[in-house]
């Protein structure tokens, strides 16, 4: 299958990519490298030294025998670009990664909530319209998020995108009263971000669902958990294939930073309670989920696919006390710089992907011990100060965070001042 990957150079498109090429897939990374911009600007790098994106289609190519493609276009701003790929390229699938992910980085300060719409709402109306206006069948397969839903359950397990529900009906199609009766439909289940950046994911589910119905593109959105680990058995084949492992306070995700902070003698920073509740899978796992949906495509006309993309849930402060249990490591409660519950339950359906043959790679020490020897082998790349998460979500919650972090989330010398003056 031809197969192009948008955001093929970061976290998740990385090891994504080199999976399906293992397969045997004809694959193009699209991407503007704008995460490696933004490393830049936020003055926090990668813990792993990761290569230039030549260099790591270079090594591929050496290890493996096959050629992975690259097209470096901004898939928000350059429509013309993207519609001349697609046109040229004819892809069967494409894979969409390329979004700004990091909730705390799009709540920062207004440039970067605008950002953030921007960038995410324009790349995904950009793909759709090209591909109506290429008028190729061309199979979408779409990085979303868990988030979407927010994180309540309502007493019952989150669906994997539509809500069943009744409808009381007590007119008929002329306006006459009749005795009410109940209808069944199905929506899509009411959504509830807590971030700009959740936001937009929710924003691309309206767009998905009118391009399914209107054009009758096919279109697979996975809600995906949070991603934990680094290594793929591609990426692991050699230096220069190594994965991004993000550990600041912006783009760093719970369990990897605490798993980094443990390796580094670092107390592990539990937001608030820890009483959040999250859904995870591992990297491993969000390869072949990949694999899996763009195996098993929607039909032309069919509503779009929405399958849960996770395999377990954890509360913030259990993961937190596991890793202290097992490294010896710290555990500090420190201020919630995020306006979330402070305490949640989460339970998800996820059968699709188990249905079709995922076997999960459930949170086991070994696997947890493989990412802290990461973590420790590049200890000395590390930048203790752009642990602390400093974004905060409304500007009051700068009274209950010591001084030295609400300091640098809106002092000076800080870039974000700049922005909020
Ligand atoms: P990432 O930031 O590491 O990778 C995104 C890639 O997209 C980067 O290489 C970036 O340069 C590229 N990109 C961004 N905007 C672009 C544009 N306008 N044009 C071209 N390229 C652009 O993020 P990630 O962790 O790999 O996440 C990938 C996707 O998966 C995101 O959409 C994210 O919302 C979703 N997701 C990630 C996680 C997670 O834990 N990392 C969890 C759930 C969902
Ligand atoms: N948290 C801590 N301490 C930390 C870091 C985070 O307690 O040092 C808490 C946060 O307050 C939050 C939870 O851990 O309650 C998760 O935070 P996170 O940064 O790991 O995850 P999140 O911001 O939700 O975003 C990540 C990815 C995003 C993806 C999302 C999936 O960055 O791209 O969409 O996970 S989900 O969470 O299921 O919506």
């Amino acid at each position: 299958m031809k197969i192009a990957i948008l955001g093929g150079d970061g976290f998740c498109g990385w090891p994504a990519s080199l999976h399906l090429s293992d397969l045997g897939h004809e694959v193009v990374i699209v991407d503007n490298l704008s995460r490696r911009a933004i490393d830049e600007e936020l003055g926090a790098e990668s813990l792993t030294p990761i290569c230039s994106i030549d260099e790591r289609l270079a090594a591929w190519k050496e290890v493996s025998g096959k050629e992975i493609g690259f097209e470096n276009i901004d898939v928000a701003q350059d429509y013309d670009g993207l519609l001349n790929f697609i046109n040229t390229y004819k892809p069967d699938a494409i894979v969409h990664f390329a979004e700004q992910r990091a909730a705390p980085y799009s709540m920062k300060n207004s440039r970067n909530k605008r950002y953030t719409v921007d960038n995410n709402t324009n790349a995904t109306h950009n793909l759709l319209v090209a591909i109506v206006e290429s008028g190729l069948d061309i199979h979408v397969v779409h990085l979303g998020t868990m988030g979407v839903y927010g994180y309540g359950t309502a007493g019952m397990k989150i669906p994997e995108g539509y809500l069943d529900i009744k409808v009381e009906v007590d007119e008929d199609e002329n306006g006459n009263t009749i005795d009410p009766t109940l209808v069944d439909q199905q929506i899509l289940y009411p959504t509830n971000p807590g971030s700009v950046y959740h936001m937009t994911k929710v924003l691309d589910q309206t767009l998905f669902a009118y391009y399914a119905k209107n054009d009758e593109l096919r279109i697979t959105d996975l809600h995906q958990g949070i991603i934990w680990g680094t290594h793929t058995d591609q990426t692991a084949r050699d230096e220069r294939l190594i994965n991004r492992f993000d550990y600041d306070g912006d783009y760093g995700t719970v369990l990897n930073r605490f798993l980094m902070q443990s390796a580094v003698g670092y107390p592990l920073t539990v937001h608030g309670t820890g009483g959040q509740t999250r859904a995870f899978i591992h990297i491993r796992d969000m390869a072949k989920c990949i694999q899996i949906a763009i195996e098993n495509p929607p039909a032309r006309g069919e509503r779009v696919k929405i399958f849960n993309q996770m395999t377990e849930t954890h509360r913030v402060r259990d993961l937190a006390n596991l890793i202290a249990d097992i490294s010896g490591a710290q555990v500090e409660m420190v201020p919630n710089p995020r306006k979330e519950s402070a305490e949640n339950e989460l339970h998800v359906v996820n059968d699709t992907f188990l249905d079709l043959g995922l076997n999960p790679t459930k949170l086991a020490e070994g696997l947890l011990h493989e990412v802290e020897d990461v973590a420790r082998k590049y200890a000395d790349r590390a930048d203790m100060s752009k642990i602390p998460a400093r974004s905060l979500w409304t500007q009051n919650q700068a009274e209950g965070v010591p001084p030295s972090v609400a300091e640098s989330a809106g002092g000076a010398g800080n870039p974000d001042s700049a922005a909020k003056a």
